[in-house]
Parts: structure tokens; C-alpha cells; sequence
């Protein structure tokens, strides 16, 4: 494993709350890797920003009669907070906005422009006359050509789904007016030069998921399209030419390229060489399945241009979307949870462990049930881990003063035991190492599941022989737990942590000593209670009517 990383997560449009489909696939992934990745003694950063540019984000400024900047700033401030409250653990969190960006960005540009991989075109623009503007995007609504849905932007129809080639009757979103059509001069980046290199580079990368490279190279055979990087808007990096008069650049091909100013300000403030530090290291890019074209071939096509100045990503690990109650999640028709929101019912752990239960590393999508919640907290994360913990150490205070006594005789029960406790740190480590966290958070159930059965068996009330030897084991198992937990659920491993009676951390404990019996006879348990409390359906039921119902 190489001893240093970087992991980003897709930037959040700084437009609007973060809710629970923009964590499922990206932003807890990447949180539970990085704080496994620290726990191995990899040198790992996290490193995330607001993706402050674009039409949408101008366009939502100038209806609230606030500038971007200012309101992009409010939404830099809030995401922050609610990840912060999700204990999504970000080294840093920056904008695509910041003067690092910017410069870096003209900078990228301005070499691949030199290396000829820029050319000007002159396309035709919807502009309004009356606003005196073009209107790329959003700028402009209309009906959509494929289901006839009236209102929709140029740029999507909400309606079906689909992105009209040309919207039918546009309108100027601005003051309703139909707009003409004008010439004016856009920069292109030679996507199609790429192809090769690109294909090639999917071929060798072997940590990449088969079935997306697999489509991936589909579309570079289907022949890949050149991009238009220009937008004539005022929000946006402008493009370092004399000629360009005040255009900016497209959003996509800015924001990527903060992954690699914001580490770069981040390391260099450090005191570490930010540049040597990201090829060395492993890049993580985690995102979701909508921004495979933006990750697989934009992103790595434009490194390339710059002569891999900054490596290619080593995983880009897509997942797929959250539905919820298998319905697909839409703010405009209140059908969503906000972060916040669902925050403020129950604690964050909660949540972090049924979306990883729920979310396998593939692109398959995956649905939030409010019922099927509530089930696996109140009977798996409750009722297996939540009992033993409580049972084992509860039992201990209680016969031994939490005192644990020293092993005696070993039966083949306790052997077994022993031998789940020795190996469940290589066993969790080829799971994680691969990416598959529901698969270890199963994991660590069934250990738990295990060590229910053992207490069960052994009967420790009945003060028999091998009381001492169950008691022993089972504390220790309740540390290995605490650990390996650490990563997924870090509140409730360190409450875990503090009844074991421990010092330091739970998440600085070295990943191989999940595996070691390192709580000794003699040493002396926290104060014990229930870490976790129980959902009741009446809440759930309140939770499921006010879907759908909300006033924005
Ligand atoms: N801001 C959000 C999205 O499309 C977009 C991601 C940028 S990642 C460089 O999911
Ligand atoms: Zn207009």
C-alpha cells in the first residue's frame, strides 16, 4: 500500500443544501476510506471545496439579488457545517472560486493552448436582446421537444429527463422575451486528440471498475466530441488571452482542477512539497455515476495535455444514486431529505451506518427506506452490536467490578473466539483496501454476531469455570469492535472506547492491533450504559408523512 493519499470527493455546486443522495455515493465513501487509510499509517488527506462557477449558480444569485460571490460564500459556509455534523472529516475544504484556482486554472490553460490542444470556432447563441446578454444554459427556458413539457430549461428537461438538442418556443429566463440568435467566438478543447492515450490508460489502470471502463472505451470507439470551454457569462475564470474580452471558462473545466489547487494550497501551507507529494501518493477521486464522462476522460485527457504535470487519478470509485422510497430524489417536488434536516433526528451514526449497509461499491443504485432504517439500526447496529457491547461489559462491572480478570482454561469455544479476534484485521483490510465497505461493515456484525453466541453459550452468570477466560476474551472483542468500527461509526467507537476504560483515541489506534488482545487482566472498565437508543415507529411514520409535504 502506498504510504501517502489523496482523496477528493465530487466538489458540491454551491447552490443549494447538501442532502442525503449527495453522501450516499460520494461524500461517505470517501470520509470512511480516508479515516481507514489513517488508520493503516498512510500519510492521507482529504480534501474537498465548493464548486463556486456556472450558469445556475449566477443565474440563482441575480434572482436573490445577491452577487455570486456572496452567495456562493453562503453556501461554501453551510456545506461545511453540515458535513462537519455528519463527521464527513474533510483535511480541507476551499472553493473553485479562490485565487489559487484561478491562477492554476489560466495556467492549465495557457499550456494547453501552447500546446495546441485549444482552438477558437464561432457557434450561434441564443441573446437577449433586451437584457443585452447571451444565454447559454439555463439562461434560457422553453418547451421540451421530446415529452412537450412546457418551462423546462435549455439545458434539461426535469420533466423526462432528457437535454434538448434545442428547446422549442425559448423564452429569456431573465425577462420572458425570445431571444435571437447571434454569432460569437468559443475556445474548444481537442478531446478527440485524446483517444488513444486515454484508452490506453484505461486499459492499464487496474484499480478502476471494470464495467465502467468498459463503457468508457465504448464511447472513446463511438468517437469523442471536442468540448466547448467558453460560456459568455460574468461568473466564471476568465480566459487568459487578450481576444477572449471577458469570457470564462465552462464550470467542468475549472472545477476538476481544483482537486489539484486546493491539495496543492493545502500541502504547500503545510510546509510540504504539494506537487512531489501528489505524484507520489494514491489519487482517490470519489464521485457518482451521473460525472463518469467528466472523470474518465475530461479530467485525465486535460492532465494529459499538461504532460502529466499532476498524475492521472489511481481510483475514481463511481457508485450509483440514492432513490428515496424507490422514488428518484427531486427538490423542486420536495422529494428529499436535507442533511440537516434528517441530523436533527437522530444522531449521525446512525445514518452513516445504513447508507454504507446499503451501498455496495458498484453502480448499481440504492434506495433509502425509511422502514428498512429503522429496522437495521434497531435490530443490527442496536440489537447485535449495541447488545453485546453493553452485555459484556455491562456484566463485567457488575460481577467484577470492571475488573477483568485473567484467562484460565481455554475450551475449543474460547479457541475459536480467539482465533476470530486474531484474524478479523486481515480480513476487514482485504475488504476495505478493496474498496468494499458494506461488505466490511458486514464484517464486523457478524464478529459481533459471533461473540453474542459465545457469551450466550458460556453462560458467564452462572460463575462456572471459564467465566474468567469468556470474560476476557469478550472485552477484548468489544475492543477490536471499537476499532474497526472507528472508520464508520467514529462516535459511537469512541464512547465504546471510553467504557472500555482507554486512553487516546479509538481512531489512532493502529489498524493491525484490532487483532491484538491488548486489554490485559487487571485493567479497569469505564462506566457502562447503552450506547445506542432504539427508533420508534411512530417517529418513522411522522418522518414517511412529511415527504413530499415540505414547504421550501
Ligand atoms: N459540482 C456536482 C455534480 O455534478 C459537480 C461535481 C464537480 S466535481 C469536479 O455531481
Ligand atoms: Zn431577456
Amino acid at each position: 500500500m502506498n504510504k501517502r493519499a489523496i482523496i477528493t470527493s465530487a466538489l458540491p455546486y454551491a447552490n443549494g443544501e447538501i442532502h442525503l443522495g449527495h453522501v450516499a455515493s460520494t461524500y461517505l465513501p470517501a470520509d470512511v476510506t480516508t479515516r481507514y487509510l489513517k488508520q493503516k499509517g498512510v500519510e492521507a488527506y482529504y480534501i474537498c471545496a465548493s464548486d463556486d462557477f456556472g450558469t445556475p449558480i449566477l443565474l440563482q444569485s441575480e434572482k436573490l439579488g445577491k452577487t455570486p460571490q456572496e452567495y456562493v460564500e453562503h453556501w461554501n459556509k453551510r456545506d461545511l457545517e453540515d458535513f462537519t455534523a455528519f463527521n464527513i472529516n474533510f483535511d480541507f475544504f476551499y472553493k473553485t472560486s479562490s485565487p489559487e484556482n484561478i491562477s492554476f486554472v489560466q495556467d492549465v490553460f495557457s499550456k494547453l493552448y501552447d500546446a495546441g490542444h485549444i482552438y477558437e470556432s464561432e457557434i450561434t447563441q441564443f441573446y437577449c436582446k433586451t437584457d443585452k446578454k447571451f444565454l447559454p444554459d439555463r439562461y434560457v427556458k422553453g418547451s421540451c421537444p421530446y415529452c412537450k413539457a412546457e418551462d423546462q430549461y435549455s439545458d434539461l428537461c426535469e420533466s423526462c429527463g432528457k437535454v434538448p438538442e434545442e428547446i422549442d418556443n425559448p423564452k429569456c429566463s431573465i425577462c420572458g422575451q425570445p431571444p435571437t440568435k447571434e454569432k460569437t467566438k468559443h475556445y474548444f478543447f481537442k478531446l478527440k486528440n485524446f483517444s488513444e492515450p486515454l484508452y490506453k490508460w484505461l486499459d492499464e489502470n487496474q484499480n478502476l471498475q471494470k464495467d465502467v471502463k468498459k463503457y468508457v472505451q465504448n464511447w472513446i470507439k463511438s468517437g469523442l466530441v471536442d468540448w466547448d470551454i467558453t460560456r459568455d457569462i460574468t461568473w466564471g475564470v476568465e480566459i487568459p488571452l487578450d481576444d477572449a474580452n471577458g469570457k470564462v471558462f465552462y464550470g467542468w473545466f475549472d472545477n476538476h482542477l481544483a482537486y489539484i489547487s486546493t491539495a496543492l494550497k493545502f500541502l504547500n501551507d503545510k510546509g510540504i512539497d504539494g506537487k512531489e507529494f501528489w505524484n507520489s501518493a494514491d489519487i482517490y477521486h470519489f464521485i457518482g455515476k451521473d460525472i463518469v464522462y467528466h472523470h474518465y476522460l475530461f479530467l485525465p485527457a486535460m492532465r494529459i495535455g499538461i504532460n502529466n504535470e499532476f498524475k492521472l487519478p489511481d481510483f475514481i470509485p463511481t457508485r450509483g444514486h440514492l432513490t428515496l422510497e424507490s422514488k428518484k430524489i427531486s427538490k423542486s417536488r420536495n422529494w428529499y431529505i436535507g442533511l440537516k434536516e434528517f441530523l436533527g433526528y437522530y444522531p449521525a451514526d446512525y445514518l452513516r451506518f445504513y447508507l454504507i449497509s446499503i451501498n455496495p461499491y458498484s453502480q448499481d443504485d440504492l434506495n433509502f427506506d425509511w422502514d428498512e432504517f429503522a429496522t437495521k439500526i434497531n435490530s443490527e447496529l442496536i440489537g447485535n452490536i449495541g447488545n453485546f457491547v453493553n452485555r459484556a461489559l455491562g456484566f463485567t462491572a457488575k460481577s467484577f467490578e470492571g475488573n477483568i480478570p485473567p484467562p484460565s482454561d481455554y475450551e475449543q469455544i474460547d479457541n475459536d473466539a480467539k482465533q476470530k479476534i486474531l484474524s478479523l484485521s486481515s480480513e476487514l483490510d482485504e475488504l476495505m483496501s478493496q474498496n468494499h465497505l458494506d461488505r466490511a461493515l458486514k464484517k464486523i456484525l457478524e464478529f459481533s454476531a459471533h461473540f453474542n453466541q459465545y457469551f450466550q453459550h458460556k453462560e458467564p452468570w452462572k460463575k462456572g469455570p471459564g467465566t474468567d477466560t469468556c470474560v476476557y476474551l469478550s472485552v477484548n472483542a468489544v475492543r477490536s469492535i471499537a476499532i474497526s468500527l472507528s472508520s464508520f461509526l467514529p462516535e459511537s467507537s469512541e464512547k465504546i472506547w471510553q467504557q472500555l476504560g482507554l486512553s487516546e483515541t479509538p481512531s489512532k489506534q493502529p489498524w493491525e492491533t484490532i487483532s491484538e488482545l491488548n486489554i490485559s487482566s487487571g485493567h479497569t472498565l469505564g462506566k457502562s450504559s447503552p450506547i445506542f437508543e432504539k427508533i420508534e415507529s411512530e417517529d418513522i411514520k411522522a418522518h414517511k408523512n412529511k415527504l413530499g409535504t415540505k414547504n421550501l
